[in-house]
């Protein structure tokens, strides 16, 4: 498929996707959205690829959901069509790792698709927050969940209800970012985390995506449980065999994904 408002690139079991539509800070209308979707489910696919990236440009990561695209629809119009509702689960139904590297604006839609995401890498310039408070609605997209959930109750409230920003050094205090690098750093430290990533074993990498997500769905007990069975599933691997293996005869591991 020919993209438009994303850009995809792959390189040594890295995709890359872009949102590219910087004349409206990456506003996620239902072409960039859709293209996404497809983007993502080519590097699910694709068997040589492990770790996905999302980000943007230097001024928005996305500024939200298409305020204008959507601005005159009505609620039957929401309800019957599931507004907008299948393109954007597609990033939290992804099954390898992905990582957002975020610059600049991550509003609304943008933030809730950034904490879709595993984990998120922060250029200082990076300003997250949930405004749809001012254009008379709510998040739609996980924010209210997503968020209190990674920063807890009193900041998800602040954010919620006044709409204000929050930037990148009070995004890692408050747990949402796992670290905030230099703006030109950002794709340099984004890239090296996903390599990195990529060098592990994929069914692994999965098990402990799949894990982690895992503990907010459950009770403590069950989500041990859960783990343990993963963990122990791991021995039915060969990469499991050749990591312990390359640890004894102290070289590097070669996984297979298998
Ligand atoms: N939608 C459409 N256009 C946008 C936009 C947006 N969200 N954000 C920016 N733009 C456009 C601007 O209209 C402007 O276009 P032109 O006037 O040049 O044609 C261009 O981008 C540059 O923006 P500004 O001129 O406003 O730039 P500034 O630097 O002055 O301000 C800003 C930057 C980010 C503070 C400002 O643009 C802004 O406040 N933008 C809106 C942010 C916002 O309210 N976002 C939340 C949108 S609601 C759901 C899934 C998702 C959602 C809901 C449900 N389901 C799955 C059910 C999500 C909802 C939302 O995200």
């Amino acid at each position: 498929m020919a993209y438009e408002m994303i850009e995809l690139e792959k390189k040594e079991g890295v995709g890359v996707i872009t949102f590219n539509r910087p004349k409206a800070l990456n506003a996620l209308c239902d072409q960039l959205v859709d293209e996404l979707g497809s983007a993502l489910s080519d590097l699910e696919e694709d068997s040589n690829i492990k770790v996905a990236v999302l980000t943007g440009g230097e001024k928005a990561f996305a500024a939200g959901a298409d305020i204008k695209e959507m601005k005159d629809k009505t609620y039957p119009e929401t309800y019957l069509e599931d507004f907008i509702t299948k393109g954007w689960e597609q990033v939290s139904k992804f099954r390898k790792p992905i990582i957002a590297g975020v610059q600049g604006f991550a509003l609304g839609g943008g933030n809730e698709v950034a904490m879709m995401c595993d984990f998120i890498i922060a250029g200082e310039s990076a300003k997250f927050g949930q405004p749809e408070i001012t254009l008379g609605i709510i998040p739609g997209a996980g924010g209210t969940q997503r968020l209190t959930r990674a920063v807890g109750k009193a900041k998800a409230m602040d954010l919620c209800l006044t709409g204000r920003m929050m930037d990148a050094e009070e995004a890692e205090r408050a747990g949402l970012v796992s670290r905030v690098v230099s703006d030109d750093a950002l794709m340099e430290e984004v890239l090296k985390t996903a390599s990195k990533m990529a060098k592990m074993s994929l069914p692994t990498l999965m098990m402990a995506k799949e894990a982690v997500n895992k503990a907010f769905e459950t009770t403590l007990k069950e989500g041990v449980m859960f783990e343990r069975r993963l963990f122990q599933s791991t021995f039915a691997t060969q990469d499991q065999k050749e990591g312990m293996a390359a640890f004894a005869e102290k070289r590097k591991p070669d996984f297979q994904d298998k």
